[in-house]
């Protein structure tokens, strides 16, 4: 296969070169794209040295058989349409086509059907999206969901790399720049983007829009605060679920969650330091309030779970692999 990855050398870029080692897939082309100040920098795939190369249009007319994009919804919305144009499919990561009505947003395990005979773009959700219906398709599927009310926690990872360089400063008591909208570091800030008019920010509309979508069930209420915690990989969540029809008791829910491919469900109190690098969503926490209420905590990595990982499965799936 021929692949070619746009903003290679972002968090989520690289994520997406170290997913493609991981997964072992037989890629005899691997192109990395960037913006002209990161060009010519060297990235490396199975130890194999890569030279990065300047985002042209011309480089979209070349035939690929899959383009991942994860460079900014901007760069997505002018490069990603040349590239569909001409014959390759797109899985992009940004925000710019998510809630296009033609276009897929799509989660492997969960409506990677729609994926059957399309060419074209396909958006990948946002991180907090993901590792919540991973968590939650099956319960919809048996129980039907009313309303989801979440609380996030999420790592500075998911605001690109000169986030983390921006904490590791500001914890050395270094001036602050202006990446976040006050001090991370000993701090949560309780906004993630930017607030909009009804006073819900751009990345709760995003839980709420995207997990709609992904459900195919406009019906289902969501009530999501966003919240950057000083921390690097990992995005948690305190979920409160309730459902359409009563559930009777915790033993049922455990049930349903353990059949949720990729989900684990434990006794134990996980972590964000303890999920970095998995594929995983972990579910810990759980309780229940009422027969159609229960509570529970939610932990993924965000750079592969909520990006890179679910690009991939996205590609694997339409090349017939997964
Ligand atoms: C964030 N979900 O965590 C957003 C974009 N990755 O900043």
């Amino acid at each position: 296969m021929k692949i070619g990855i746009v903003g290679a050398t972002g968090e989520v870029g690289r994520a997406m070169i170290k997913v493609l080692e991981d997964f072992k897939l037989q890629i005899d082309e691997l192109r990395l794209f960037t913006s002209k100040k990161s060009t010519g920098r060297i990235l490396t795939y199975k130890d194999i040295p890569i030279e990065t190369e300047t985002l042209t249009e011309e480089a979209m007319k070349e035939k690929f058989d899959f383009l991942l994009f994860s460079a900014g919804a901007s760069v997505s919305e002018h490069f990603a349409p040349i590239a569909a144009k001409h014959g390759n499919i797109v899985i992009d990561n940004s925000s710019a086509f998510r809630m296009n009505p033609e276009i897929p947003l799509i989660v492997p395990e969960i409506n990677g059907y729609l994926l059957k005979n399309y060419k074209g773009i396909v958006a990948n959700p946002n991180c907090s999206t993901i590792q919540m219906v991973l968590s939650l398709y099956k319960i919809h599927e048996k129980f039907g969901i009313e309303e989801i009310f979440v609380s996030t926690y999420q790592a500075v990872s998911g605001a690109g790399h000169k986030a983390i360089i921006e904490m590791e400063k500001q914890f050395r008591g270094e001036k602050i720049n202006n990446v976040f909208p006050k001090q991370i570091a000993y701090n949560v800030i309780p906004l993630v983007g930017t607030i909009n008019e009804d006073g819900f920010s751009e990345e709760e509309h995003k839980m709420i829009n995207e997990t709609r979508k992904i459900l195919d069930d406009q019906s289902i209420q969501i009530y999501p605060t966003t919240v950057r915690v000083p921390v690097y990989y990992g995005h948690s969540e305190s979920i409160v679920v309730k459902t359409k029809k009563e559930f009777d008791s915790l033993s049922n829910i455990i049930k349903t969650l353990k059949i949720s491919e990729n989900v684990i469900v434990t006794d134990e109190i996980i972590t964000p330091i303890e999920v970095a690098g998995s594929d995983l969503v972990y579910v810990s926490r759980l309780r229940t309030i009422d027969n159609s209420r229960f509570a529970f905590w939610n932990v993924a990595d965000n750079i592969r779970v909520g990006a890179a990982t679910n690009a991939v499965k996205i590609l694997m799936t339409m090349a017939g692999i997964l």
